[in-house]
């Protein structure tokens, strides 16, 4: 089982979280420690947020919109800027929340020979073995997707000798109780409640409700122990088992949450019993079915893909000493592929149809106040989650971004009528469990920067098209992916106003997250932006191509949309060769910054090729060399997409060397410190998980595009380095599926076949 490009494994537990290797099924996470004498999880559930749907209402935002608006067409952004943060911004998103941890704390102390942990990526299975006192021990754990319930067990070559003390302890304020064979938690997640003018990760925010009314998630989590042999009895720290040769934990956790439109108390969804059955049902199996099931299920997902990159010996080492050679320079081939699974493998752990879709952490978050609130972050980082997995062939793991976009419709028509008077919808850079669209801010000042981008629905409706292309499923268009673009298309449509220049633009707009100096200040509101304006372009694109497909009866809407599409202000070089990031070739506050959202149509955008437009791509790659490579985690794998868009393997390759980087802890970073923990998962710092598909991304974006005739394109951006090669199962733009080889650059093998249609 044990290669070097499926498995994850280390000589040393887990001494801290980002050494943790995380397991899950869509909705439990778990990251596991490991450790001989003490083993912890850390326990999570994809519903558990704080708080309940809420709109903030700003009644004046329509009145400042306009305004602002006259004055960022007479070039005063720094006045438009204050009028809207004063009058259009809303409070900040809730927060995802950990249950707790299950820690087991062993009898045996004698010391720990032949200790080995692993991640089988390919089974989806965590193993533990070591010797101690003259026996061998081990365990099995996993999160399974068809009993969901995470399941560890405990095994010894000897009888009778596996002895704990297991604890079930939560995160949250909750309460605890024993029951003769488990240990059950059951609570009410906080509300995270900020007032107006106070800062997302300020003090005292977090408050747990006494009336049910403001009283947050419902919750439940168990954990039942099944001992074979021996004894086991309660205690006032948790369950103790004794003398037994083996045993079998089964834990699940269930929440209130009946959707993103209902109170989680008022009218929350029955948990308890739910809970309590699940794990009923899953011990009537037993672990042989249990394990059996769950590796069935894992495998017709992770098996549809392979990737290999010959020419090192490297996968005989631990995953942490491959990435400290490799850091020091040594070549290790494979260990591009063993990331490369392994963001394949997070997929299929954390995105599975009826989940929630993966937030910043995922669904792997142990902090009760989390970095940016483990929210969903959609001006990048929700949208690069999903960016490798149409081409790796996990279509169904997309199906809870999808639902993400369709429910943000729902919520965000009432922001678009309500801050804008237009019609539509529309959702600003954050969103959460409740679908909140609002921008966020709270009137403070500066935060218009990442805050003012109605972007975020331009941005997610581009995953309609994308799976409109793949699948060619015009049924599927016509009934659920039309209305949604049209909508999406139609807010921005009623806003833009044409320029000086007679041009059409959305004013006032920011590009995330930068600032320009204007008058040595820093502004973020400028008259229009290259990424705005390429948003807008392709969905009017996609909407009046698929109305065409459709058959949809041409209307005023669409007739204007078509008008309008073709004066568009487009993405264009400015003075100094370098793509303009905004209307005017202003100073850039910060030229390395981490965003680099004025290359939008490059990448993920394809209005802007190599071959189609060689002046813009050449201007894109003055931009990217001038913004360089050293980076947050997640925008050194949104460069690598941006280097292989730009055909230059060498240069991606470059960024993915960099990505891998062993990083260090540290608090927040903003421009630099990104790369690679030992478990593989992405520092941004602090953990994040967007970098891991973004570079995933980026190597499918090495190996196999689409170029802008519509062409397959085999190994568009190889590196020099990756001399041999061989792909299995990627899959095209178009949902061809290919399989090839290759040796010093030149094809050796080639077969395509059709997709799948999910
Ligand atoms: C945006 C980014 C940050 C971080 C945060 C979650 O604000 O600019 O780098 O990824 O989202």
């Amino acid at each position: 089982m044990n290669n070097g490009r499926n498995t994850l494994w280390y000589r040393r537990e887990a001494s801290e979280w980002n050494e943790a290797l995380p397991l899950g099924n869509g909705r439990l996470g778990a990251m596991v420690y490991g450790g001989a004498l003490t083993e912890r999880l850390a326990l999570n559930e994809d519903t558990l947020w704080s708080g309940y749907p809420v709109f903030y209402a700003q009644k004046n935002a329509p009145d400042a919109f306009r305004e602002a608006q006259k004055m960022a067409l007479r070039g005063e952004y720094a006045r438009a800027q204050k009028l809207l943060e004063q009058e259009a911004t809303g409070l900040w998103s809730q927060a995802y929340l950990p249950v707790g941890e299950i820690v087991l704390s062993m009898d045996h102390t004698a010391s720990v020979t032949e200790y080995r942990r692993e991640l089988s990526l390919e089974e989806g299975v965590h193993r533990v073995s070591y010797v101690c006192g003259g026996v061998r021990y081990d365990r099995v754990c996993f999160v399974s997707a068809p009993d969901q319930v995470l399941c560890l067990r405990l095994t010894a070559d000897r009888p009778g000798q596996i002895g704990f003390l297991a604890a079930l302890t939560g995160a949250l304020r909750c309460e605890g109780r024993l029951e003769s064979d488990g240990a059950v938690i059951e609570g009410n997640a906080p509300v995270m409640c900020w007032k107006y003018g106070t800062m997302q990760r300020g003090e005292g925010c977090l408050r747990y409700g006494e009336e049910p009314e403001n009283t947050g998630m419902g919750y439940a989590a168990r954990m039942l122990l099944i001992p074979e042999g021996g004894r086991m009895r309660g205690m006032a720290e948790g369950l103790r088992v004794e003398a037994a040769d083996a045993v079998t934990l089964l834990f699940d956790c269930r929440t209130s949450f009946n959707g993103w439109q209902k109170h989680p108390v008022l009218e929350g969804r029955e948990y308890r019993e739910r809970c309590r059955e699940e794990i009923r049902g899953a011990a009537q199996r037993g672990f042989d079915a249990l394990l059996a099931r769950h590796r069935a299920d894992h495998a017709a997902l992770y098996q549809r893909v392979d990737f290999t990159l010959f020419g090192g010996e490297e996968g005989l080492l631990p995953t942490d000493e491959r990435l400290t050679r490799h850091e020091q320079g040594e070549a290790d081939p494979d260990l591009y592929a063993l990331y490369f699974h392994f963001a394949r493998y997070l997929t299929i752990a954390a995105s599975r149809p009826g989940t929630q879709p993966m937030n910043l952490q995922g669904i792997w978050n142990p902090h009760v106040i989390p970095p940016w609130n483990s929210n969903y972050t959609v001006n990048i980082n929700t949208e690069m989650n999903y960016w490798p997995t149409l081409a790796v062939q996990l279509p169904e793991c997309r199906e809870p971004l999808l639902r993400l976009v369709r429910e943000l419709r729902e919520s965000g028509s009432r922001t678009a009528r309500e801050y804008y008077s237009a019609p539509g919808f529309v959702t600003h850079h954050n969103t959460d469990l409740w679908r909140m669209t609002t921008p966020v801010g709270a009137h403070c000042e500066g935060t218009g920067v990442f805050a003012l981008w109605p972007m975020g629905s331009g941005w997610l409706s581009r995953a309609l098209w994308e799976r409109f292309e793949a699948t060619g499923d015009t049924a599927w268009l016509r009934e659920e992916g039309y209305p949604i673009l049209r909508d999406a298309a139609e807010f921005y449509l009623s806003l833009l106003v044409e320029n000086a220049d007679g041009e059409w633009i959305l004013c006032p707009a920011t590009s995330p997250e930068n600032n320009f100096l204007l008058d040595g200040k820093p502004c973020a509101v400028a008259e229009s932006t290259a990424m705005s304006q390429a948003i807008i372009a392709e969905i009017f694109d996609f909407t009046l191509h698929s109305a065409q497909l459709c058959g949809i009866a041409e209307d005023e809407v669409l007739r204007r949309m078509r008008a309008v599409r073709g004066k568009l202000a487009m993405p264009k070089a400015g003075p100094d060769g370098a793509l303009l990031e905004w209307n005017a070739p202003f100073e850039e506050k910060e030229p390395q910054h981490r965003h680099i959202s004025h290359l939008y149509a490059l990448h993920p955008g394809r209005l802007i090729t190599p071959e189609g437009n060689p002046d813009e791509a050449r201007a894109c790659r003055v931009s990217l060399e001038r913004r360089g490579d050293e980076s947050t985690g997640w925008a050194m794998g949104w460069r690598i997409c941006q280097w292989a868009r730009l055909l230059d393997g060498d240069h991606a390759l470059k960024l993915l060397d960099r990505q891998l980087c062993v990083a260090g802890k540290s608090a927040i970073q903003y421009s630099g410190g990104g790369g690679t923990y030992p478990n593989l998962l992405d520092a941004h710092p602090p953990f994040q998980i967007d970098g891991n598909f973004g570079a995933c991304a980026g190597i499918a974006e090495m190996l196999l595009q689409t170029d802008g005739e519509g062409r397959t394109r085999l190994l568009p951006a190889l590196p020099s380095a990756w001399r041999k090669g061989r792909v299995k199962g990627l899959v095209t733009r178009f949902g061809k599926i290919l399989d090839f080889a290759w040796e010093d650059g030149q094809v050796t093998e080639r077969h395509e076949r059709d997709g799948r249609s999910v």
